[in-house]
């Protein structure tokens, strides 16, 4: 079992945009048990790759409520194929922006095209708290944070937050 730390804003990594899995082998599926671990480790309902500081299009996700029957799912090169005009609200949280909670308008429902753990298409509709989080992990792919769903000055207040820390964090 393996866990590895995960990117706190502001590190630099976390906007930039992942790359397509070319091939899934078993160094993908070991990349996605490593990711898995650190989820359940943070403990977190999802992860995307870029989080452990490697910039490949995976993720995983695990929106059940029973420990002792967990449900994870794992998603190579997810794209949206469809989402709702319908939105909903969901106050959101990340692990790379962690204790900071918002309130984020996303499509209430999506269908989801990926390649699943043994590299097989798939294609998923979702909603509730799934469609939240994986609309949340499909934009760490691309370098985006909730925050950037928020207004300017709630985006800035944050963002300033965790420049600060860090800088007090280097000179403690
Ligand atoms: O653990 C997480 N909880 C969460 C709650 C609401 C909306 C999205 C999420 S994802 C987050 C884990 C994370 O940061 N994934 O990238
Ligand atoms: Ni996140």
């Amino acid at each position: 079992m393996t866990v590895l730390p995960i990117l706190i804003l502001p590190d630099a990594k976390l906007r930039l945009k992942s790359q397509a899995v070319k091939v899934v082998d078993d160094k993908t599926r070991a990349l996605l048990d490593t990711m898995r671990e650190t989820m359940y480790d943070a403990p977190g309902i999802g992860l995307a790759a870029v989080q452990i500081g490697v910039l490949q299009r995976l993720v995983v996700i695990d929106v059940s409520r029973d420990e002792d029957a967990r449900q994870p799912l794992h998603f190579i090169n997810p794209k949206i194929v469809w989402q709702s005009e319908e939105l909903s609200k969901y106050e959101e949280g990340c692990l790379s922006i962690p204790e900071t909670y918002e309130e984020v308008e996303r499509p209430a429902q999506c269908r989801v095209k990926f390649l699943d753990y043994d590299g097989k298409d798939q294609e998923i509709e979702c909603d509730g708290l799934l469609a939240t989080c994986i609309q949340h992990e499909i934009d760490h792919l691309n370098g985006v944070l909730f925050l950037d769903h928020l207004s300017r000055l709630k985006r800035d207040r944050i963002t300033k937050k965790f420049i600060k820390a860090k800088r007090q964090e280097s000179v403690s």
